[in-house]
């Protein structure tokens, strides 16, 4: 009889630290002015059952419509954010509007509107991405955000036409 309680025991045990296993990624960022602009802003990165989630607040910037998108590299140090590089493509795709069917970067995010006060918000869920994976199709860790002057055409290659950088935040750990 002892025994099947120890059993028991064992068992809700283990069930119980496997649900604590459910992994949850998170990682939060800053946006830093780049191309003399005055646009700063937080990201976090999360990523929950195999979708990660993206959120951005962006301060300081122009009213109007900006484009968002992964880069190639988390290198900010350039003034003007050309040290991240292209847009992250990592399946050699044209630049398109996200789940376009002729192709989209896998960093093509899109575009969000600033509202008056020069303050914008994104919200974008995907399962294409993951957070530290061993896919390098999905893993964004070691990418970055970039925030653009203007908006993104959706058609224009190689990056949409969307001018100067003007915010940049490396994702890393
Ligand atoms: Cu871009
Ligand atoms: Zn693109």
């Amino acid at each position: 009889m002892k025994k099947t309680y120890f059993l028991l025991l064992t068992l809700i045990l283990i069930s119980l630290l496997g649900c604590q296993e459910i992994k949850v990624e998170k990682i939060k960022i800053n946006l830093n002015a780049k191309s003399n602009s005055k646009t700063s802003g937080k990201v976090s990165l999360t990523e929950r059952n195999g979708v990660v989630t993206l959120e951005a607040n962006i301060y300081g910037l122009e009213p109007g419509t900006h484009a968002i998108h992964l880069h190639d590299k988390a290198d900010c140090s350039s003034s003007d954010g050309k040290s991240t590089g292209g847009h992250w493509n990592p399946t050699f795709e044209p630049h398109g509007a996200w789940q376009n069917d002729t192709g989209f970067h896998r960093g093509d995010i899109g575009n969000f509107e600033a509202n008056n006060q020069g303050h914008g918000m994104i919200k974008f869920s995907t399962d294409l991405w993951c957070i530290g994976c061993e896919d390098p199709v999905k893993n964004i860790l070691g990418k970055a955000v970039i925030v653009h002057q203007g908006a993104d055409d959706l058609t224009s290659q190689p990056s949409g036409a969307a001018g100067a950088r003007v915010s940049c935040a490396g994702i890393i750990n």
